[in-house]
């Protein structure tokens, strides 16, 4: 029997990651979208371009849930994008509203799936979703890690003029500003970062990253990334559908790890069929310590923020 995966949120991330796992041939997929016509529209036009690249798997698209029954996987990405000058923070309110709805209506139709969240603000939406669905914390994971640090690796790729396969970036913390580029971890073909790049052309790349989301709001102006972040989920879906013992980054509930408790927060993730297999803990030096708890006030503060919207 094929997978069957269901993208909420019909938009630029959900249906380009339709677009990636249709490719790929993974699974059937449901999209699910409030603006009636838009899902199923977008559906049948990929539908159609399958014949083409010869793969079998079915798309519907809908503005109801029913079809999103017996999922594997959910993929939330219901919600509004950044506007330019906005943080992905000033999404809260009206995004936790969405994802409460979409977290809601598919886990009564899809209590063994595995939750990927998509919506920002990520970490605390990942975050609602868990504790919505009540489902154990390893079966809900939010998308960032990849993402970022895919900016990273083409900022170095374009930089060194070296294949991305050999560039090797770890990006931890929260999916925000302050997120925390580990540049001791990260190397090409097993030679540090450090030892190739002089510390204000690496500096530079680490800023450009941690604005990487912002530099492309501001040039689209009408909505934010979608072809990076779709391959990124499309990465964890693979890693889940195929069980593959993934190491990634990912946002990750915290009990414990990293001194953190009852939040999501981007560590390096072990993803499998379970989801959430391990998290993996870095020694960290003083100055990558103070940046990761600086990036964990940030989300705490949102988290707290959500809890007085929100009862769980
Ligand atoms: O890496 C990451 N985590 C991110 C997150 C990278 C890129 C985008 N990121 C966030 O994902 C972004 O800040 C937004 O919060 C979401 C969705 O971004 P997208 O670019 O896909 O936004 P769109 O194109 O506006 O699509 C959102 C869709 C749109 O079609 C709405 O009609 C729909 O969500 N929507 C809903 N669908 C289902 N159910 C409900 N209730 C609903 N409300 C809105």
């Amino acid at each position: 029997m094929k997978n069957k995966v269901s993208i909420i949120g019909a938009g630029m991330t959900g249906s380009t990651t339709a677009h990636w796992l249709a490719e790929r041939e993974l699974a059937d997929l449901v999209l699910v979208d409030v603006v009636e016509g838009m899902p199923q529209g977008k559906a049948l036009d990929l539908q159609q371009a399958l014949p083409v690249i010869g793969k079998d798997v079915t798309i519907v698209g809908t503005n109801d849930y029913e079809a999103t029954a017996g999922s594997d996987v959910v993929v939330i990405t219901a919600g509004l994008p950044r506007k330019p000058g906005m943080s992905r923070d000033d999404l809260l309110t009206a995004n936790a509203a969405i994802v409460r709805k979409a977290t809601e209506e598919t886990i009564r139709l899809s209590p063994d799936a595995i939750y990927v969240v998509l919506t920002n603000p990520l970490d605390v939406m990942a975050y609602l979703t868990q504790k919505l669905s009540k489902l154990p914390p390893a079966r809900v994971v939010g998308q960032a890690g990849i993402l970022d640090s895919a900016r990273m690796r083409a900022f170095v790729a374009l930089e060194l003029g070296v294949s991305v396969e050999n560039i090797h970036c770890y990006v931890l913390g929260n999916h925000g500003d302050e997120m925390v580029p580990l540049t001791r971890h990260s190397n090409v073909a097993g030679t540090p970062l450090r030892e190739l790049l002089s510390a204000d052309r690496l500096e530079a790349i680490v800023n450009r990253t941690r604005k990487g989301g912002g530099e492309i709001v501001n040039l689209l102006k009408t909505g934010s990334a979608y072809y990076a972040p779709a391959i990124a989920v499309t990465q964890m879906v693979d890693a889940i559908l195929k069980d593959k013992h993934l190491i990634i980054t990912a946002s990750a509930f915290m009990n414990g790890e990293y001194g953190l408790n009852d939040m999501y927060f981007g560590v390096p993730v072990q993803l499998g069929r379970q989801g959430v297999e391990k998290i993996i803990e870095y020694k960290l030096d003083e100055s990558e310590e103070a940046m990761l708890r600086k990036s964990a006030e940030a989300v705490r503060q949102t988290t707290a923020a959500l809890r007085n919207l929100v009862t769980f």
